[in-house]
């Protein structure tokens, strides 16, 4: 297998081997160390994507029916077309900053994309790598942030689903309080892979930033999400990266480390990818140097 950088972040992975134990442990050291693998040559069916992403880690199935695969729950679908008159899965998803799963108790380690229909322009999804986010802060910002806890909701990005039409939706709201409460874990947390220190606060899913006294701090927060780069409505801020992708590859992305959004497409051209994430319990991957 071939590895060999791509600008601005990431890397290209080629001729990989998934009976090659050394090639999986490479592309996953890869994942960790550059973030973002984008795997040429691949074409999988829905039970495929789900072996590729065993190879990974444990896969795990979307908390919420309407986005899963018909024939492989595992497989998450985003897409903006009817196939064969059957739509599946959800149009439009994660068009705003998040980390998937940052609401759950355990985000995802890695997210997997296959991308099936891929729009001919404005595509792409948008990237800001948060342990470089957290070593660009200024100090005193970074001080402020040290000892606060950072709480996550789906809340604000929950996608109203075909069966709550005409449903209230203070009910709507009160079952996703019932089965998403918010969650918190340090503003800044340690990568649970590689150890590093995360500025782990997201614009679309972080709700709020508390401190050592239990005070909200709005401030801190919108500090904190436009020193990384999150409030920057041009997505023109030298943080943020571009990653384009093709029908064939596979992108494979570190999601704690990474904070991502996809590319709002306002034409409807036809945009269909498949992802599948998973959590990671192998011992533990050196940090970058
Ligand atoms: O519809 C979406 O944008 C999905 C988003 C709310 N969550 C994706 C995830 O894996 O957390
Ligand atoms: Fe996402």
């Amino acid at each position: 297998m071939k590895i060999s950088p791509q600008p601005g972040m990431g890397v290209v992975a080629e001729g990989f081997d998934p009976s090659s134990d050394s090639d999986v442990r490479r592309l996953k050291q890869a994942a960790y160390r550059h973030r973002i693998v984008l795997l040429k040559d691949q074409h999988h069916d829905p039970a495929g994507l789900l072996e590729f992403g065993r190879l990974l880690g444990a896969p795990q199935t979307y908390y919420e029916p309407v986005y899963r695969h018909p024939d492989v729950p595992e497989v998450f679908v985003s897409s903006n077309v009817a196939t064969g008159g059957r739509r599946l899965g959800v149009p439009k998803t994660g068009q705003f900053w998040h980390s998937d799963y940052e609401f759950m108790p355990r985000p995802f380690d890695l997210t997997i994309i296959s991308p099936r229909r891929v729009p001919k322009e404005r595509r792409g999804t948008l990237f800001i790598d948060l342990v470089q986010a957290y070593r660009r802060l200024d100090p005193d910002l970074a001080a402020a942030a040290a000892d606060t806890e950072a709480i996550h909701s789906p809340r604000r990005k929950f996608k109203i689903r075909p069966d709550d039409v005409y449903r209230p939706i203070g009910d709507v709201i009160a079952e996703i309080d019932a089965r998403t409460p918010p969650v918190r874990r340090p503003t800044v947390l340690r990568h649970p892979r590689t150890g590093e220190r995360v500025l782990y606060v997201t614009e679309g899913g972080t709700e709020a930033v508390e401190d050592a006294d239990g005070r909200r701090r709005p401030d801190l927060l919108k500090q904190l999400l436009s020193a990384a780069g999150q409030l920057d409505e041009t997505t023109e801020h030298p943080a943020i990266h571009l990653q384009t992708f093709d029908v064939g590859d596979l992108l494979i992305w570190d999601n704690i480390a990474l904070a991502h959004r996809s590319l709002h497409n306002p034409s409807d051209e036809p945009a269909e990818s498949w992802r599948v994430t998973v959590y990671d319990d192998e011992p533990g991957f050196n940090p970058p140097e």
